[in-house]
């Protein structure tokens, strides 16, 4: 009898704390700058710092670099979705950093070529689609991360500023890249110029951003969004990637052999025979997504 309560004390010990453990992992994940989650085929990357708009500091840039390597090593990962924690997006450089700096012009570069550019280079390089569900404001940098996604859709709620005119710098992380590309010189050099808020459904009607979808909705069609690419001739839509990304820099001959190139190397994927084959036996494809 004594030794049976010995047992069961020890086993309540042990599950107290097993349940210690477990808060305690959920505290630190709940702090973590970046949270991460998996779902089937593709992960969900969180900006985590809600009670500063989502803000970039060094910490949230160290996570969200390892969390993106993390995703491109793993080869069963076949989309990213990138949002953000609370009721902003991001809100770009966390300016308290930079006051306890001094301002210091050499931190400045150095943020950029340390973080910024190597972030930008990384979104627009992943070998598989990159969704931005903007889910609040996305303002200075963090407004031209998302816009460096693949496929940007926001909630009704959110908007879209370029910043940096307000505080004395120049739109980075690829904006000045970007803008005059997605809307064209005169509306690019409004927003850079003014840094008013762009509303998500002007920036929509602009062809800034993808779609708008009610709040509530918003999580939900991204999800959908990502299922799709989970399923999707993974390869293929890399080299789609690489193919838009390369035509900025072209002449339409020099396109014209980099899509003959390029539809070699995806007829190549297993993937490419069975779209085929599905589309013979009227069925829907089983892509296979190898990368
Ligand atoms: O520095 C380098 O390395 C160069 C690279 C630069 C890249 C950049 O991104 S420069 C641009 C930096 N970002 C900004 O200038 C945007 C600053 N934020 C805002 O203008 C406004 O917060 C928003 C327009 C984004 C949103 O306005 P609102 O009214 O919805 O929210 P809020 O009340 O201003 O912000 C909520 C809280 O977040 C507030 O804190 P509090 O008062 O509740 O304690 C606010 O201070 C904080 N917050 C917002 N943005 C930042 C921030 N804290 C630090 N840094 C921020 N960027």
């Amino acid at each position: 009898m004594v030794g049976v309560s010995k047992a069961m004390a020890q086993a309540l010990i042990a599950i107290r704390e097993l349940r210690r453990m477990m808060d305690e992992t959920r505290r630190s994940m709940d702090e973590s700058p970046i949270l991460v989650e998996q779902r089937d085929g593709y992960r969900v990357l969180t900006l985590n710092r809600p009670q500063r708009l989502n803000a970039f500091t060094e910490p949230m840039h160290v996570a969200l670099r390892e969390a993106l390597a993390a995703v491109e090593a793993d080869a069963g990962c076949r989309a990213l979705l990138l949002t953000g924690a609370g009721r902003g997006f991001c809100a770009g450089q966390d300016l308290n950093d930079r006051l306890s700096q001094g301002g210091d012009t050499a931190v400045l570069g150095g943020a950029l070529e340390a973080y910024y550019n190597p972030l930008v280079r990384k979104l627009r390089a992943l070998p598989f689609p990159v969704v931005a569900a903007v889910n609040g404001v996305a303002a200075g940098a963090g407004c031209n991360v998302a816009l460096a996604c693949d496929i940007v859709i926001a909630a009704r709620s959110a908007s879209f500023i370029q910043s940096f005119a307000r505080i004395g710098l120049v739109p980075d992380s690829g904006g000045t890249w970007t803008l005059p590309r997605l809307v064209g010189p005169a509306r690019a050099r409004a927003l850079a110029l003014l840094a008013e808020a762009l509303p998500a459904e002007t920036a929509e009607a602009w062809g800034l951003i993808w779609k708008v979808y009610d709040d509530a909705t918003l999580m939900e069609q991204a999800h959908k969004l990502c299922a799709h690419f989970a399923a999707a001739p993974t390869a293929g839509l890399a080299l789609i990637k690489r193919a838009l990304d390369e035509s900025w820099g072209n002449d339409l001959d020099t396109q014209l052999d980099l899509e003959r190139e390029f539809q070699r190397e995806a007829s190549l994927n297993p993937d490419y025979a069975e779209g085929v084959r599905a589309f013979m036996e009227k069925r829907p494809p089983r892509f296979a997504g190898r990368r």
